[in-house]
């Protein structure tokens, strides 16, 4: 398995909630290496671009209203297998089947606001990250 980079937030409940440095932590703990970080908000058309994927979803209107509602933690992650550890790290997307101990289970209320994103494949980590990071952002 090759060094990957993947992306993750810390979303709008996580840094309301102040969990922001725990999630931190989790992520230096677990040797994956923060390679690129920074606070934002997210806009609707920024969301929409984000979530491409879903903006045809019933859910989309909610996720949308979450995600931009406030501050936001956006990280680039780098290590062997990022992408899949980053996501066991967070755990499933529903709080409530999520492993004990993972940042969603933690720290997530629900299925809609649910602390932590993480991409999902090569290809979409490549995506999110040059959404959000240029290459002078990124270590
Ligand atoms: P993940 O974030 O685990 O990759 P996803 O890509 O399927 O999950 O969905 C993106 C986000 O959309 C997810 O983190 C929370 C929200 N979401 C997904 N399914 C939902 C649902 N059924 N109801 C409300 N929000 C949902
Ligand atoms: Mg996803």
């Amino acid at each position: 398995m090759a060094v990957e980079r993947t992306f993750a937030i810390a979303k709008p409940d996580s840094v309301k909630n102040g969990h922001l440095g725990e999630i931190i932590t989790a992520i230096e703990q677990s040797g994956l290496k923060i390679v690129g970080l920074k606070m934002t908000q997210l806009t609707p058309a920024i969301c929409k671009g984000f979530y491409h994927e879903h903006v045809t979803k019933g859910f989309y209107k909610e996720l949308e209203d979450f995600m931009t509602e406030g501050p936001v933690a956006i990280m680039v992650l780098e290590g062997e297998n990022a992408i899949l550890r980053w996501r066991e790290l967070m755990g499933a997307t529903n709080p409530e089947k999520a492993d004990a101990g993972t940042l969603r289970k933690r720290f997530g209320a629900n299925i809609g606001r649910n602390a932590t994103h993480g991409s999902d494949a090569p290809e979409s980590a490549k995506f999110e990250v040059s959404y959000f990071f240029n290459a002078f952002e990124q270590m």
